[in-house]
């Protein structure tokens, strides 16, 4: 170890890196990154995970940092290394996950003179972060780096921290010391006005429907005795599935363009709708009606639709501080209306699906995500692509409170899956970790299966290769148009993470994707399972519009409007025998 004297501004970034808990930086080493790979080199208890492209690094860390809940840390070297984190650094910032990003930067003498490689990393990074600021003098260290990763921790989202290769080499000034963070995030307790306004509007509505979002998380004891209480039916967006989907009494499914079920109708049937720990975008998918929101940050109350009362506190105090002030309810017509109707539409696309696809060739998609979803573990972490998986995803992984589901859900960008599961690999190396990709999104970060396979990463992938950018395809078929420039040539990217030194398996007839998948996830290395799949097997919102419909019946006539919904029919089936009958009627 280097003496307090000629220790360096880079062996004190580290230093505070390894008080926050910092076991590895993802990244790709480079000049004015490289003062600090050196540090990384020489110091016990963190390590240099390389990528291949600075996005997977930071793709990586929002992984990290979204399973943990700890600060995770990537790093660029200047210029192009810089760029290429925008986008995983976006996502990160967007999912509210900690990351730090050190973004490596020309030599300080040069800033302002058009160098070779400059950009301004201080104004390229300021709308993906909570914080973003120019360690241009020895000095301001350690404070610095001290309150960026406070500012990922407190608010929840990106830091970055722009430095000059040369003042990494500096010496430090300051002795680095100690200083505590924050621990975890306190509990946000709502203002007693506010619960009692929530307590007179829910009173006050007959029918009332309950929709879940990520915000959720904690607090799925209080959430069922919510919609116990109130003979709510429970539905939710994307991000509240791994939250509350499960043992839930009262769930009718999910909204938006991914959605099934009857949570749409329930949603819109109900006349009053509670949105709890949601910031769901598509406010077409939202009623217009009497609308109350609890969240956690003030600034998202009511930015979908206008509110009648907006609580700003987390789901599960709030819900506790309002049972005392509601009644039980008798009535359950809307809940088991909205039960029956849910159990109905999965049986109809059930039934659909469970009939065609076991024969079919190409593989039917949801086929393989049905399998994928019984053989996987109970607590296995799934990173989701965007595309066609995150419907996939959506109906058929059966959350359980202990399996993990996470994908680019709000930045909404390809190419996420297998980048995030490097980073939840690293972090949880006894996790089995599964990549579902789509072969678009596989291809646009290519490289980093020599990521896995550098660090012997036991990620499954498991890859939909559809030859097409099939989420495209169905956006173009529902806007009425022709599609276009969305299907590619055939390619074996088995061979290619064979070749990359993966174990490998290509299945292309039904009965084999069972056992692939099995023997995938029994190897003890990383493993990649590549299905043939139907590029044509599409599915449709639960809310099209008749826009929506001419569009797709000008397009074509051969497209199958179903979603088959795999085990959640369980769920469903399940919580239909629970409705109490009266004597002598039938279900
Ligand atoms: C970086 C980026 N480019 C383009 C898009 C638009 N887009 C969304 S899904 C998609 C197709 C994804 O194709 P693929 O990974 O093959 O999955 P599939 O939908 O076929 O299952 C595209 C191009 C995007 N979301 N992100």
């Amino acid at each position: 170890m280097p003496t307090m004297r000629n220790r360096s501004i880079a062996d004190q970034f580290i230093e505070v890196l390894r008080q926050a808990g910092v076991e590895r930086i993802y990244g790709l080493v480079g000049d004015s990154l490289n003062p600090i790979v050196d540090v990384v080199r020489r110091t016990e208890g963190i390590d240099w995970v390389h990528v291949r492209n600075e996005e997977a690094a930071a793709f990586a860390a929002g992984a990290e940092a979204q399973l943990t809940g700890r600060l995770a840390v990537c790093a660029g070297s200047c210029g192009p290394g810089n760029t290429h984190l925008v986008q995983g650094l976006y996502d990160a910032h967007r999912s509210g996950a900690p990351v730090l990003a050190l973004a490596s930067h020309i030599p300080s003498a040069q800033v302002g003179t058009g160098f070779f490689q400059e950009t301004h990393p201080e104004r390229l990074f300021l709308e993906c972060s909570h914080y973003c600021e120019l360690l241009s003098h020895a000095e301001q260290m350690p404070r610095m780096l001290r309150i960026a990763i406070q500012h990922a921790l407190g608010r929840g989202g990106v830091s970055v921290v722009v430095m000059p290769g040369d003042v990494a080499s500096h010496s430090a000034p300051k002795p680095t010391g100690r200083s505590a963070l924050g621990g975890p995030r306190p509990t946000v307790v709502p203002a007693a006005e506010q619960v009692d306004a929530l307590a007179g509007a829910l009173d006050s509505a007959e029918r009332v429907t309950l929709f879940c979002g990520a915000g959720v998380r904690g607090a799925h004891a209080e959430v069922m005795e919510l919609a116990g209480r109130l003979q709510a039916p429970v539905g939710h967006a994307l991000g509240g599935k791994e939250w509350i989907q499960f043992d839930n009494p009262y769930d009718v499914g999910m909204s938006g363009l991914l959605g099934y079920g009857a949570c749409h109708e329930a949603v819109h049937e109900a006349d009053l709708l509670v949105l709890l720990g949601t910031d769901f975008p598509y406010d077409d998918f939202l009623p217009h009606g009497r609308v109350v929101q609890v969240d956690i940050d003030q600034t998202k109350l009511g930015r979908r639709v206008p509110i009648e009362v907006g609580v700003t506190g987390d789901v599960a105090t709030t819900i506790r501080a309002l049972l005392p002030e509601l009644a039980q309810r008798g009535d359950r017509s809307f809940l088991d209306r909205m039960l029956r109707r849910h159990c109905e539409i999965l049986e109809g696309v059930v039934a659909a699906y469970t009939d065609d696809v076991a024969d079919q060739v190409p593989i039917h998609p949801e086929y393989v995500a049905a399998r994928l979803d019984e053989v996987a573990a109970d607590d296995a972490i799934f990173t989701v692509d965007t595309g066609m998986n995150n419907v996939w995803a959506a109906r058929y992984l059966t959350p359980n409170g202990r399996r993990r589901v996470i994908g680019s859900w709000r930045h909404g960008t390809m190419a996420n899956a297998l980048p995030q599961a490097v980073g939840a690999q690293a972090a949880l190396p006894d996790r089995q970790v599964i990549s579902m990709s789509g072969d678009g999104g596989l291809a646009m970060l290519l490289g980093e299966l020599l990521t896995v396979r550098h660090h012997g990463l036991p990620v499954k992938i498991v890859l939909f290769n559809n030859a097409s950018l099939g989420m495209v395809k169905l956006e173009m078929l529902v806007a009425g148009l022709p599609d276009f420039e969305t299907d590619h040539s055939p390619v074996d990217y088995s061979a290619i993470a064979r070749a990359a030194g993966i174990d490998s398996i290509r299945v292309e007839e039904p009965a084999g994707v069972r056992e692939g998948l099995e023997r995938a996830l029994a190897t003890d290395g990383p493993a990649l399972v590549e299905v043939v799949t139907d590029p044509n097997a599409l599915s449709m919102p639960p809310a099209v519009t008749a826009e929506q419909i001419k569009g797709f019946a000008l397009a074509t006539s051969k497209i199958v409007l179903d979603g088959g919904v795999g085990r959640m029919i369980e769920l469903a089936r399940s919580n239909l025998r629970n409705i109490p009958r009266p004597a002598g009627t039938r279900r």
